[in-house]
């Protein structure tokens, strides 16, 4: 095909209920694509979705209503011929269409063939979990003498109890051998692909734009992976550089720390929404009654010590750290750190990148001050989430209805290893981490710390 050539027009078809609508969703990443429901008859009328690569369209995707009456249709339908007739099935088709049961009994069979005979081809979408019954064959009948190509799209294949080896051999005895498996709800992640090679197999003169579709797809989803990354790197550059001084005035620390506590936990929840709008999904799709993810937020506090041990986190980093620095004890506060020393005795201690980070007329104003950083447990625990919930995301379909939900981290770099360079230098740079006063995040340097840190969030 020529750069120029009209989209590919596919038409979804079904029975009614088996995910139709879902499948839309999926396919065009799109939360919002019509009306999705447990109960049958959901969607009433025919409705388009354009998928389109640098403003061409290329494919175009018709949702359709659910067959209901197959049965009765494959009758009527028979019945249409005059003795001796033999129509065959397009001429025997356009008749119905034109009688008046098209516009009565048979209303919404008639949206459905309509939109099928004037696509290219259709794609037929099944409940993998129901037995094949002969309403489903005569489905398949009356669909296939619309005269076009159609793949079966086995759908709810991630359930324990499909029936794939059935569908297959019923399938393959009405003459249809090429189909995907495709569950809307956690589609595999090469599914897309696999969809469109197996359309491009059937209509060879479109292959052309299914491999720009494909291509496009795939640099898409590098493209949506590298920037999940940075908003992570940019949250543990953030909260790793973030410090609060305190007033060595006793009673004054006790609201520092839970104004710090408020600082990260809404910090943590603005990536938490930069990757759901990222993902395309809305905070409200994560809305059922399942952890971790309640309503878009996370179930489990942060700063609950019963999260890190629940993620099995290390703790203890910052302790060792500070003694190391020799800067006395220091004290631990809910996932905080208050530094034993003044800060002026902190300089002394050897400190010295602290003091350069901070600028001598800023160091100023702080002596006798302390001040309050975040544990690397607290880092390691952001880190571990945020990366869940990114699995999560890759793996999500857009016609998922349930909360996000994921599983327990195997990453045990994050959990005890070695936390990454970026952030031991990031803790000696307060004016990287937008959560301070005076912050300067377009310096080179940081730029460069959250790159390497993007990098190896993204290794990992
Ligand atoms: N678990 C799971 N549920 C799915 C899947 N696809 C659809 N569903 C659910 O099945 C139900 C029907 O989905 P719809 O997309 O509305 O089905 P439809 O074929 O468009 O239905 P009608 O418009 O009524 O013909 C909804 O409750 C979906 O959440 C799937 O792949 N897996
Ligand atoms: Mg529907």
């Amino acid at each position: 095909m020529t750069e120029s050539a009209k989209p590919l027009k596919l038409a979804v078809v079904g029975h009614t209920n088996v995910g139709k609508t879902s499948l839309l969703r999926t396919l065009t990443r799109d939360v919002g694509f019509g009306e999705v429901s447990h109960r049958p008859s959901t969607t009433r009328h025919v409705e388009g979705a354009r998928l389109s690569v640098d403003g061409e369209p290329l494919l175009e995707l018709y949702d359709t209503p659910g067959l209901e009456d197959a049965i009765a249709l494959l009758d009527y339908l028979e019945r249409l011929e005059q003795p001796g007739e033999r129509l065959d099935g397009p001429a025997r088709l356009a008749r119905f269409l034109d009688a008046s049961e098209a516009r009565q009994r048979f209303e919404q069979e008639a949206k459905v063939l309509r939109q099928l005979l004037a696509s290219d081809a259709g794609l037929y979408v099944i409940d993998a979990r129901e037995p094949v019954l002969a309403k489903y064959r005569d489905e398949l009948q009356v669909l296939a003498s619309c005269g076009k190509p159609l793949l079966p799209v086995l759908n709810f294949v991630s359930s324990a109890n499909h029936r794939e080896p059935d569908w297959r051999e019923a399938l393959a005895r009405l003459g249809l051998h090429a189909l995907v498996r495709f569950d809307s709800v956690a589609p595999p992640e090469d599914g897309e692909r696999r969809l469109y090679e197996s359309l491009a197999l059937l209509l060879e003169s479109a292959r052309g734009q299914l491999e720009r579709l494909i291509a496009d797809q795939q640099a898409q989803r590098h493209a949506r992976q590298q920037s999940a990354a940075r908003l992570i790197a940019e949250l543990l550059i953030d909260c790793a550089a973030c410090r609060r001084s305190v007033s060595t005035e006793a009673g004054e620390e006790q609201q520092a720390v839970s104004q710090l506590h408020t600082a990260i936990r809404q910090r943590e929840q603005r990536c938490v929404e930069a990757l759901l709008k990222l993902y395309g999904f809305r905070p409200q799709d994560a809305d059922a009654g399942d952890l971790p993810l309640l309503d878009g937020r996370w179930g489990d506090d942060l700063f609950n010590p019963e999260t890190l041990k629940q993620l099995g986190v290390r703790v203890g980093g910052g302790i060792a750290a500070g003694a190391a620095a020799g800067a006395g004890v220091d004290l631990l506060v809910g996932g905080l750190t208050l530094g034993a020393a003044a800060l002026a005795g902190a300089i002394a201690g050897g400190a010295l990148q602290t003091a350069r980070g901070y600028g001598s007329r800023l160091l100023g104003k702080l002596k006798g001050q302390r001040e309050l950083t975040i544990d690397d447990s607290v880092l390691r625990l952001l880190a571990l989430r945020q990366r869940q919930l990114l699995q999560a995301l890759n793996l999500r379909g857009h016609a998922a209805m349930d909360s996000i939900k994921v599983a327990a981290p195997q990453d045990k770099t994050w959990r005890e290893g070695k936390l990454p360079a970026a952030l031991t230098r990031a803790r000696a740079h307060p004016q990287w981490s937008s959560l301070n006063p005076g912050a300067r995040l377009s310096q080179a340097q940081r730029q460069e710390e959250v790159e390497a840190l993007s990098h190896v969030l993204n290794d990992l």
